[in-house]
């Protein structure tokens, strides 16, 4: 027999989600009441759940599929009519954006600590999506903190663990648990958007290679279905395709730092003609050819400006969105296409509300995001198979597309650097530093360039008008470059001081140029005006992206 316990708990003050969900130590996580908590609250603080049905699913990390069965019985218990989980707990972001928005339904709740490292001394996290798939916003996720802060006791189903390796429904309570394959879904939404003859015929030519690293995150699996099973291309082109809990103890992280298997593959002699990675959760990508990396801010620019190429947007692209430190080569194409560019702060959310009103098409990170309006979410694969299109119908290389993308449109030289698990104190006296000289910035002299304005960067949602400020400073000189500070929201130790440095080329004759040299300039001066050596003690950023 199975009953409803109520369990008494007491409030974790550290429950406020950052820039996507809670993220933590897998060892906080498995505090006493912490999962349970949060989730607790999400069920009390976000309406209409009652009632309705909702998908779950993880990435398969460390701690996935035990949490799963937890929340999965605190929905019974909270009077969810219907869950729907992903066979093996392991469900894609894009996926469950994708199946929120085909089904209708009310929401999800995906666990996952994106590209953050797992196993037992990793990372975890979870977060909710809204009807629309998306990430909840603001208002959302302040309503879950502050429900968060008021717990006394939690609903749970007392029940065995249930079988999520079987498709299939079975009955908790009054609650339907169907156990459904996502991948099915996911594909036959790409299938909608991409010309997967063209493609296939590409593989087949025996002419081109690719190869997609999983990181032994969640991708392998969706990967194999499409490149491998669908696409014709050979086994072993999914590299790390098996989603592992600690992920082979590597970082899931698409960047030229931990995807470094799959760059020396692409940087070898006759290496393959398109390499591509994705992160923990699937929602991001990279993008390489021989010898060549795109910048995420690039590859939106390049995406937004061939989308003519691919059936799924060969209609009218009504505009493209950024955030904020992401280059300003998409605003180059939106202007050439006479549509909207907008500017937004870091993090998917804010994308939400621009593409539900239809006023966008396309969306991207430098944080090696980028996605459209088919789901409310960043999608790793879809890039890739939107480079793939686009390789199968220019006929060109992928350094060729960009290279002549650069001839078009100039090239805005890019890149971030990070200063990863800083003192929390060093990095507020860091930011707190630049905060101060900004009023008296403006027509000062850096690193050679003159400023045009500095600030600190606030947004007003265009569609319901909700503001967010501080979301990041940014000094922008009268020749375009600029350099941006922020504090990442997804680290889970001490802080993360973000660095992210831009300079517009038009030239074609210096586009050649390596790029921490184009940038050496505003390196130096961005430098100076932290004083972030000198404050955290580091002499060089951690990761330089
Ligand atoms: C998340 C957000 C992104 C954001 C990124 C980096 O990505 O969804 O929108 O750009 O974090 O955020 P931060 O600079 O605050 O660390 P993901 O892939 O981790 O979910």
């Amino acid at each position: 027999m199975s009953i409803i316990k109520t369990v008494s708990t007491q409030p974790f003050p550290d429950q406020k989600p950052g820039t996507s969900g809670l993220r933590k130590k897998v060892k906080m996580f498995q505090t006493p009441h912490y999962l349970e908590n949060f989730v607790q609250s999400i069920f009390l603080a976000v309406d209409g759940l009652k009632g309705s049905t909702i998908v779950m699913g993880g990435d398969g990390r460390y701690f996935n599929r035990e949490a799963l069965q937890v929340i999965i019985k605190m929905a019974a218990a909270n009077g969810i009519a219907r869950v729907m989980v992903g066979k093996g707990g392991i469900l894609s972001t894009p996926a469950a954006s994708c199946v929120i928005r085909k089904y209708g339904l009310k929401g999800g709740i995906i666990l996952s600590a994106s590209h953050n490292p797992g196993g037992p001394d990793g990372d975890f996290g979870i977060k909710y999506n809204i009807e629309n798939g998306g990430p909840s916003p603001e208002h959302v996720t302040d309503a879950i903190f502050k429900q968060s802060l008021n717990m006394d006791s939690y609903r749970i189903f007392e029940a065995e663990d249930l079988n999520l390796d079987k498709p299939g429904e079975t009955q908790l309570g009054t609650m339907t648990v169907q156990v459904f394959d996502s991948i099915i879904e996911y594909v036959e939404l790409m299938e909608s958007l991409f010309d997967f003859r063209k493609m296939e015929n590409l593989i087949r030519s025996g002419e081109f290679s690719l190869i997609f690293d999983g990181m032994n995150a969640v991708t392998g699996p969706y990967a194999r279905a499409i490149f491998e099973d669908r696409l014709g291309a050979p086994e072993g082109t999914v590299i790390n395709g098996d989603p592992l809990p600690d992920f082979g103890g590597g970082h899931p992280d698409p960047n030229l730092k931990y995807a470094d298997q799959l760059v020396a593959m692409m940087n070898s002699q006759g290496g393959p003609d398109l390499g591509a990675a994705s992160d923990g959760d699937g929602d991001r990508n990279m993008i390489l050819g021989k010898n060549f990396f795109v910048t995420p801010s690039d590859s939106l620019a390049v995406i937004a400006a061939n989308a003519h190429l691919i059936p799924g947007y060969s209609g009218i692209i009504s505009g493209i969105a950024r955030s904020m430190p992401t280059s300003m080569a998409a605003d180059r194409v939106a202007e050439s296409m006479g549509i909207d560019c907008y500017e937004t702060p870091t993090g998917w959310k804010f994308f939400g509300n621009l593409l539900d009103a239809g006023r966008v098409t396309f969306c991207g990170e430098e944080s090696f995001g980028t996605g459209s309006s088919h789901i409310r979410e960043k999608d790793g694969l879809w890039a890739v198979l939107f480079w793939l299109n686009m390789l199968a119908e220019k006929k060109d290389s992928v350094e060729g597309i960009v290279r002549e993308h650069w001839k078009q449109f100039g090239r805005n030289y890019y890149s971030r650097h990070d200063y990863e698990g800083v003192d929390s104190e060093a990095a507020q006296l860091v930011m707190e530093g630049i905060r101060k000289r900004l009023p008296a910035m403006g027509g000062e002299s850096l690193g050679g360039q003159t400023v045009a304005m500095a600030d600190e960067f606030s947004y007003t949602d265009p569609v319901d008008g909700a503001v967010s400020t501080g979301q990041g400073i940014r000094i922008i000189f009268q020749n375009g470059s600029r350099i941006v500070f922020r504090l990442s929201g997804t680290g889970t130790e001490g802080a993360t001081i973000r660095i992210y440095l831009e300079k517009y080329e038009s030239d074609p004759a210096r586009h050649d140029i390596d790029t921490q040299d184009a940038l050496a300039e505003l390196i130096a001066a961005a430098g100076e005006v932290s004083q972030i050596h000198e404050i955290t003690g580091r002499d060089a950023p951690s990761v330089i992206t």
